[in-house]
């Protein structure tokens, strides 16, 4: 007589296609914008009036902290986050750049967190 039902380690796909599906679900990830949860803090740490935007007197104030005291500095490093140009980060802008910078958001973050 033939069993109904399989075995169940004919169930659990092989190895190589559990891998494949990680790093899958981990490039996906990273297109949805996702940010880890340090950056998440360092960006309400930026964020000193909790508006969800860095303002450029609230970045100015962040780089005062790095050690960056130049009115110039402060612009250039506004314009390059502000991709949209409104004049304030959100959250997104922040997220993209964190992502094309993790070695310097990562310094940022052992001063900030
Ligand atoms: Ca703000
Ligand atoms: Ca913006």
């Amino acid at each position: 007589m033939i069993p109904l039902l399989a075995p169940p380690f004919t169930l659990l796909p092989p190895p190589q296609l559990k891998q494949h599906v990680t790093q899958h679900r981990s490039i996906a990830g990273q297109k949805m914008g996702e940010v880890s949860p340090e950056m998440e803090q360092v960006f309400k740490r930026f964020d000193t009036n909790g508006d969800g935007k860095i303002s450029l007197a609230e970045l100015a104030e962040v780089l005062r902290t790095l050690g960056s005291t130049s009115a110039d500095d402060v612009k250039r490093t506004m314009a390059e986050i502000d991709t949209d140009g409104d004049g304030n980060i959100d959250f997104k802008e922040f997220g993209a750049f964190c992502r094309a910078n993790p070695g310097l958001m990562k310094d940022v973050a052992k001063v900030f967190l």
